[in-house]
């Protein structure tokens, strides 16, 4: 294939959107195999049919490095509860919370569950998603997160879209091991990893660090295992407060340390030195209505690479939408369009551990998006737009 009469924005460092007007990009079988001004294309390409796209905006394929798309049923009854004055308590009482999302996914078939995620996927698919991460964590014993993470592994096998699983056995302690966080970990989740990684179902390890779910120890715990075994790790750190999650991810390695609002400018700095991306999650910002912004410039000074991503749940980001999150970026936090651009193609591909996808380049994955705009600013820019004309998977329109 090869396109033609494109405004493209390579990303082929992180110092611009690496414009080139009237460009060609020509893709041979899942990959890229050239890209520059279309007066430069090699003769080779030339003889390929064209796409000539009216000079219309390729950017590489949107990529969703965190989310938990996967759960059985929905939170709308606490939503409206809570708006109609309800406390955390009588919300809690009346069956809400996380632990509805758990009830409700142990109860759902393989069927069900697939059949809840895919039109989520699907809307992501519709803005140019071609990467996504999902993972497991609303099951909490070993049936459940084996099959969240095989319910994963088949939205892959059902639509156009690539998937990464992230074990999050560490994201609650399930009612019945309420206050033994501790054999919660050594008696389900440790052991539901082993499993879940002798079926081939896990690409990463997550956990849950915070004051209301697991502290450094029980995590570094799950990580040591997960090292043992070979497995690359991630962690939700900072969220709520600084309980020194940011440094434990650092220490060991991990692909991302998410959320991080509380992150300080020593953690960027642990951050930068490990070459672990910070995940930015606008989306769980706005709907628990927080007021603390992550640290965004402490980030850029210590030059962390900022991924963002939808954390689409049930619960704290009932969000679909890559693109909104390109624009909470920019307007909560102040990200510039680049960086939000960065954010869900190259760094969003390094939180997963990707170092051939989220840039156009010579032998790169041929993962593309064209838009009907003129300049990549636009897809920040707007509010609930879809300019999304073509995606490209793997070199098929
Ligand atoms: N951080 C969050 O905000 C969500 N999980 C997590 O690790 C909350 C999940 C939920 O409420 O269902
Ligand atoms: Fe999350």
């Amino acid at each position: 294939m090869l396109l033609t009469n494109a405004t493209i924005a390579t990303l082929q460092d992180d110092e611009s959107f690496g414009l080139i007007e009237n460009g060609a990009i020509a893709l041979e079988a899942d990959k890229i195999a050239w890209v520059g001004a279309a007066d430069a294309l090699p003769e080779a390409y030339r003889s390929q049919e064209a796409h000539d796209l009216g000079g219309r905006l390729v950017t590489p394929a949107l990529i969703d490095c965190h989310s938990h798309v996967v759960f059985g049923g929905n939170r709308a009854a606490e939503f409206e509860l809570r708006l109609n004055g309800a406390s955390y308590e009588e919300v809690a009482k009346a069956g809400g919370g996380i632990v509805s999302t758990v009830t409700a996914t142990r109860a759902a078939t393989e069927a069900d569950l697939l059949a809840d995620a895919l039109p989520r996927v699907d809307a992501m698919i519709a803005e140019g998603v071609t990467l996504l991460e999902v993972k497991s964590g609303y099951g909490l014993d070993r049936n459940t997160e084996l099959k969240m993470l095989r319910v994963a592994r088949q939205i892959a096998a059902s639509r156009p879209i690539d998937v990464r699983t992230s074990f999050l056995g560490a994201h609650a302690v399930p009612a019945e091991f309420s206050g033994r966080a501790d054999a919660y970990i050594d008696e389900v989740c440790i052991p539901t990893l082993r499993a879940a990684h002798a079926e081939g179902l896990v690409d990463a390890v997550d956990g849950f660090c915070e004051g209301i779910a697991f502290d450094t120890n029980q995590i570094a715990r799950v990580f040591d295992v997960a090292k043992s075994l070979g497995i690359p790790v991630k962690l939700h750190a900072e969220q709520l407060s600084n309980i020194g999650g940011t440094q434990l991810a650092a220490k060991y390695g991990a692909l991302s340390a998410d959320h991080v609002e509380y992150a300080n400018a020593a953690d960027a700095k642990a951050l930068a030195v490990a070459g672990t991306v910070a995940v930015i999650l606008p989306g769980a910002f706005y709907t628990l209505r927080e007021t603390q912004a992550p640290p965004v410039q402490a980030f850029r000074d210590a030059g962390v690479p900022m991924a963002l991503a939808t954390d689409c749940n049930p619960g704290s980001s009932p969000l679909t939408s890559l693109l909104l999150t390109m624009n909470m970026a920019c307007t909560l936090f102040r990200m510039t369009p680049l960086e939000a651009m960065l954010g869900v193609t190259c760094h969003a591909a390094a939180a997963l551990g990707e170092t051939a996808r989220g840039r156009i380049t010579a032998g790169a994955v041929a993962d593309l998006c064209t838009w009907d705009a003129k300049h990549p600013a636009e897809l920040s820019y707007r509010i609930g737009f879809n300019p999304l004309h073509s995606r490209i998977f793997k070199g098929a329109l």
